[in-house]
Formats: structure tokens, C-alpha cells, sequence
């Protein structure tokens, strides 16, 4: 509990230097917990009536790093980066709201007492300074939610969108719940009515999947004998004497009755327990599910309450580009830039599911610890994390290792590996290995240890897998 004051208080150091601030330049990273982030901060600098501009950035690269420096007259507000960078810009007026692990983990204390990190003038708000867990109980949007929760009592209202950045990280994955410092964000939340948890099927696509397929589609874990076989579903769901038609139309697990889905819930949860599946992996089926309400939102029905489908959706306007659709999906705005959202998820996940055909037609190409796929230049670069996700849950990987994919970037290869839950107990570390493993052909990598990413020179891709898997199989000394 002292690490959590210990962050609070320097949340509110920093929410001293945010109502100071002439102005506000944000930079955050364009996944759902960086567009969630920036607007933590964009709304925050708002609401205080301090000029503030905001830039989405793919990665911290040399570029980039330019642009930062250059905003010399602005306070800086960084968000979902940064942290493993902070010596790039020393001297430099500037908030580090991040969670990937920090350049060093512990302020070097110099012989007055004071560390390094506080005598520079950056503040750097990172669970990983305070003993915190960054990669399971607080996300970037969480971070910065502190911050903006210090500044003023006003802003627990963000606490909402806050959630959908935790959620887009997966941070309510493990436990099939948010815990940690999320978990006092979600306190916020569900105080001000920005949020609503509900026990539930923890499935994706609750609002919009018919229900076969979304049956079909739980994989993660797989829900013995249902899984992946759509008639298995729908056996299961006459036998259960569920109507799930209406007027010719699949029903939603949302359309459905609250009775029915009870049914469905303990149908699977005793199916799991016969086949001897772990409480964990129960909960992560079963739990509690985040329905969000932003204050600051009028009630459109097309908008997805759910807060996976809501990060779904800020992923793909990431993806796409259109950073500024997904900021104004977080600030509250719906109608037409909900149409805008809605149409790039929907061509999102097309590209995918094609890109998924072609490598299931091509196969992965297996190594001793990992197994990988190559787009090339057939998918944007902004997808291969997710196509590697979803393989990973699929029949087509080898289970128990990592898997890696490669697409073209501005002349570059964009990496992204995703690992497992069991690999990570078993020891893995993605984030380490990637790094060391980009460094070694000249490239830049990091993240978490569960998924991380990369960037390498085009032609380099055999010596990086030849490196990474030689470290990920020294990461696995635990047996399986
Ligand atoms: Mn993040």
C-alpha cells in the first residue's frame, strides 16, 4: 500500500506542474491505451483553459524524438512512452506518463539523497519506479487518470475512458478483473456512473457477435468441446433449449436473455470444472465485465458499451491513422465520428481476416521456441500484433511457443511477437528478449513480457529469429 501512496503523491507533484503550465504539448503512442491516455491529458489541459496540442505517434524514434526537443516553450506530457527513453531528453520541461519498463528501473540516488530522475527536470510517473506491476495493474490511460484526478476532483468523469485504455492493454486478462491500481481507477468510475461491472461470459463481441460464433470464437482459454467448432455450439445451445433466433437473425449475447446467458455460463463453468481446468482459467471466461458510460457522451445506440468492443474500435482508428477520430471518440463525441470509427473497424477486420487466410495458407515457419510469419507488404504494419495474437490462439500455432510476425515499414520490418499467459509463468519475458534480440542486427525493440514489438533492417529478420530464439528457450527454465 506505500507504493501506492508513493505514486499518488507524485501523481499530484505532477498535477502542481500541469495547473502551472503556459501550455501543453501531448505525445502518446496510437493504440487504444495511448489514444485513451492522450485524452486523459488533452481533456485535463482543456478543462484548465491551457493551450494544448496533441500528436499520435507510432513510435519513439529519431524523428520523433526531434519533434519532442523541439517543443522547447511547452510543458511536454508524454503517455504510453517515453519511459525507456528518458535520457534522450534530459533538461527538457516534461511529464513521462508510462508503463513499459523504465530505462532503469531505480533512480540513481546521488550522494545528497535526492535521485537523479527527481533532480532532472522530468517527471516520470511509471508503476515500475514505485514496485508496482506494470503490465497487469495499471495501464498508461490509468497513469495519466492519476494525474489528471490530482489536478482537480473534476476529472474523476475520465475515470471511464481510462478503463478502456486498461482493457485495450488486456490488463483485466489475467484475473478475468482489473486489479492493482486499475482497480481504484475502477472505484472512480463506478462512483461517478462512468462505468458499470457486470458478471458475465467474458467473451469478445458480446455486443455485436452472433452468438454460435462467438461460442465458436472463445479461445482464450478454449472451452472444452466448443471451441472452434461452430456445430459443437450450436448442439450445445438447443440442448440448453436456448432461442437464440429471432425474426431469422442470430441473436447477440447482448439480445439475449439475462436467464438464458446464466444458463450458458454454468453450462460452460461445470464443463470446465469436469475437464479440470484451473480457477484462473475459469475466471478468465467468467468475470467481471466493463460497461462504460461517458458522462460527457450523448446516448448513441451504435456506440459499443463494452469496454473491449469500445477499445476495439480506438485500436482501429490507430491503425488506420485516424488518430484524430479515436481522440474525439474518447472526448465524448459520437455521431458522425462514430460513423467514421465504425467503418474503419469493419475494413480492419477484413484486412485481417484475409491476412489470417493467407497465413494459414502459407504456415508458420517453425523454430525451436518460436514459430513465425512473414506479410511483407501485404498488410499494413499496424496489424501484424494482431494477426500474431490471433494465431496464437489458434489451432494453426504450436502451442507452448511464441509467435512472431514481420511486415514491411517505411523501408524497415515491423516485428511483433506474442507470447502466452503459461510462457510467461513458465518465465518468458518478451520484452527483454525482443530488445536484446533487435540491438543485436541494429534495430529497436521492447514492450511486454506477454507481447512486444520491434523494428529491424530489412534483411536482418534471420539473424533476429536466430537470436530470439536462442534467448527466449534460455528465458523457459520452468517446465511446462
Ligand atoms: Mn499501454
Amino acid at each position: 500500500m506505500d507504493s501506492h501512496r508513493e505514486f499518488t503523491d507524485e501523481a499530484r507533484r505532477i498535477a502542481r506542474a500541469v495547473r502551472g503550465a503556459s501550455r501543453i504539448s501531448i505525445f502518446t503512442h496510437i493504440d487504444a491505451d495511448g489514444i485513451s491516455s492522450g485524452s486523459v491529458a488533452y481533456a485535463t489541459a482543456t478543462r484548465l483553459s491551457i493551450p494544448v496540442e496533441i500528436t499520435f505517434l507510432k513510435k519513439l524514434d529519431d524523428a520523433a524524438t526531434e519533434l519532442i526537443k523541439s517543443k522547447k516553450d511547452s510543458l511536454v506530457w508524454l503517455n504510453d512512452l517515453g519511459s525507456g527513453y528518458i535520457s534522450r531528453f534530459t533538461g527538457m520541461d516534461m511529464i513521462i506518463a508510462d508503463h513499459h519498463e523504465p530505462e532503469s528501473v531505480n533512480p540513481v540516488v546521488v550522494e545528497n539523497g535526492t535521485s537523479r530522475l527527481a533532480e532532472s527536470s522530468i517527471y516520470h510517473l511509471n508503476a515500475h519506479l514505485f514496485g508496482i506491476e506494470g503490465s497487469t495493474e495499471i495501464s498508461s490511460s490509468t497513469t495519466s487518470y492519476f494525474i489528471a484526478r490530482a489536478v482537480s476532483d473534476r476529472n474523476a468523469d475520465l475515470s471511464g475512458v481510462a478503463i478502456v485504455g486498461a482493457v485495450g492493454d488486456l490488463q483485466d486478462s489475467r484475473h478475468g478483473k482489473l486489479t492493482g491500481m486499475n482497480r481504484l481507477v475502477l472505484e472512480d468510475a463506478v462512483k461517478c456512473g462512468a462505468v458499470e461491472v457486470i458478471r458475465d461470459a467474458r467473451f469478445y463481441g458480446r455486443e455485436t457477435r452472433p452468438v454460435t460464433r462467438l461460442l465458436e470464437f472463445s479461445v482464450d482459454p478454449p472451452i472444452p468441446g466448443i471451441s472452434g467448432d461452430h456445430a459443437a455450439a450450436l448442439r450445445v445451445l438447443d440442448a440448453l433449449g436456448i432461442e437464440f433466433v429471432k425474426d431469422g437473425k442470430e441473436k447477440t449475447w447482448f439480445d439475449m436473455r439475462h436467464s438464458d446467458r446464466q444458463k450458458i455460463v454454468s453450462f460452460m463453468v461445470q464443463k470446465m470444472i469436469s475437464e479440470g481446468l484451473h480457477a484462473s482459467e475459469i475466471n478468465s471466461i467468467v468475470g467481471e465485465t466493463y460497461i462504460i458510460h461517458d458522462p460527457r457522451a450523448p446516448h448513441d445506440e451504435r456506440m459499443p458499451e463494452d469496454a473491449k468492443e469500445f477499445a476495439t474500435l480506438l485500436n482501429s482508428c490507430g491503425r488506420y491513422a485516424k488518430y484524430d477520430t479515436g481522440l474525439k471518440l474518447c472526448l465524448g463525441e459520437r455521431g458522425t465520428v462514430l460513423d467514421d470509427a465504425l467503418s474503419l473497424l469493419e475494413g480492419h477486420r477484413k484486412n485481417v481476416s484475409s491476412a489470417i487466410r493467407m497465413v494459414k495458407q502459407e504456415g508458420l515457419t517453425q523454430l525451436t521456441s518460436i514459430q513465425y510469419f512473414h506479410m511483407q507488404d501485404r498488410v499494413p504494419d499496424t496489424i501484424v500484433g494482431t494477426i500474431a495474437g490471433i494465431l496464437m490462439k489458434s489451432k494453426d500455432a504450436e502451442p507452448g511457443k511464441v509467435i512472431v510476425g514481420f511486415a514491411f515499414s517505411e523501408g524497415k520490418v515491423k516485428v511483433s511477437c506474442r507470447g502466452s499467459n503459461e510462457l510467461v509463468q513458465r518465465g518468458l519475458n518478451l520484452s527483454e528478449a525482443i530488445r536484446k534480440a533487435a540491438e543485436s542486427v541494429g534495430g529497436v525493440g521492447g514492450g511486454h513480457s506477454i507481447a512486444a514489438g520491434a523494428t529491424v533492417d530489412a534483411g536482418k529478420e534471420d539473424e533476429f529469429l536466430t537470436c530470439l530464439d536462442r534467448l527466449v528457450i534460455g528465458q523457459l527454465v520452468r517446465p511446462a
